[in-house]
């Protein structure tokens, strides 16, 4: 797979970032993919803004609220779903690499909800499945880029870079490394895929960069669903330590020009994933009792 995703000049597309194992929010997003079919006459594609591995194995009464909903990790089974959704709809379903895929082909191993949840997940898997996920995993793209100005990464847009070429030849195998922990310093991959915030200056420079004008990432949780950073930057939640009436995705245009974050509009550009659940100051439906 190519380090830098293309994405097609029309039709629409629908971005979900860090789901973390949950099967239930994947299926529902699905879902939200299948009607968009439906509306947009068969012209709607799928981004998925990577660490869609990785959640908590915790038991119920041990939870932490802040969480949001109780869910118990299914990477294994998610990953299959990604590859069989893909599968099922041929160059429409895309998806970005986060740290926490990264781990599993050279990258520094997370340790969120385990000591190595690389050697967890792999454990669990076995051999063949690790290899059928580390294959999955290879299809995913470093960043994606598309003529409504949107850039889209894993993490925020802090790396200094010159053009797409810097992306396209990043080396992600860590075996320049003495150590996978040395990613972290690096100033391209370890900056995409760790950053947790772009100053203004350096969103402005990246996106520019990248050929586009705003940037759209997830790997913070936003409890509030999303959160816009100057004229450039929105860091989006549709599911990970959200709660089911936050949680949002995007919805953008493709023939569109997005000139900055806020001509994202709320009810348009940005949705609830669980609209009956999802207070109107988001979009959603649910009444206030
Ligand atoms: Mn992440």
């Amino acid at each position: 797979m190519a380090r830098v995703l293309r994405l097609p000049d029309k039709g629409r597309l629908l971005v979900c970032t860090d789901l973390q194992g949950c099967m239930r929010d994947f299926d529902r997003f699905v879902d939200v993919f299948e009607e968009a079919l439906i509306q947009y006459d068969g012209d709607a594609h799928v981004l998925f803004t990577g660490d869609l591995i990785h959640g908590p194995h915790i038991e119920p009464e041990d939870w932490p609220d802040f969480l949001g909903e109780y869910y118990r990790d299914q990477s294994g089974e998610l990953m299959i779903a990604y590859a069989g959704l893909a599968s099922r709809y041929p160059g429409r379903v895309h998806a970005l690499l986060g740290n926490h895929e990264h781990g599993h082909i050279g990258g520094p191993h997370t340790a969120k909800f385990a000591a190595d949840e690389v050697a967890l997940l792999e454990h669990i898997l076995g051999p063949s499945a690790t290899a059928r996920m580390r294959g999955i995993i290879h299809t995913f793209a470093l960043a994606a880029v598309s003529k409504c100005g949107a850039v889209f990464t894993h993490g925020a847009p802090a790396a200094v870079i010159d053009s797409i070429a810097d992306l396209e030849s990043a080396d992600l195998s860590g075996q320049q490394y003495a150590s996978p922990l040395d990613v972290l310093d690096t100033p391209i991959v370890g900056k995409v895929l760790w950053a947790r915030s772009a100053t203004e200056a350096e969103a402005r420079r990246f996106v520019k960069a990248m050929g586009g004008t705003i940037s759209i990432y997830g790997h913070d949780v936003i409890p509030e669903g999303f959160e816009m950073v100057g004229d450039e930057q929105i860091v989006v939640s549709t599911s990970f330590g959200v709660f089911d009436t936050n949680k949002v995705y995007v919805s953008l245009d493709l023939a569109a020009k997005y000139r900055r974050v806020y001509d994202l509009r709320i009810g348009h550009e940005i949705l609830p994933l669980y609209p009956d659940k999802a207070p109107p100051r988001l979009g959603g439906r649910a009444q206030a009792w």
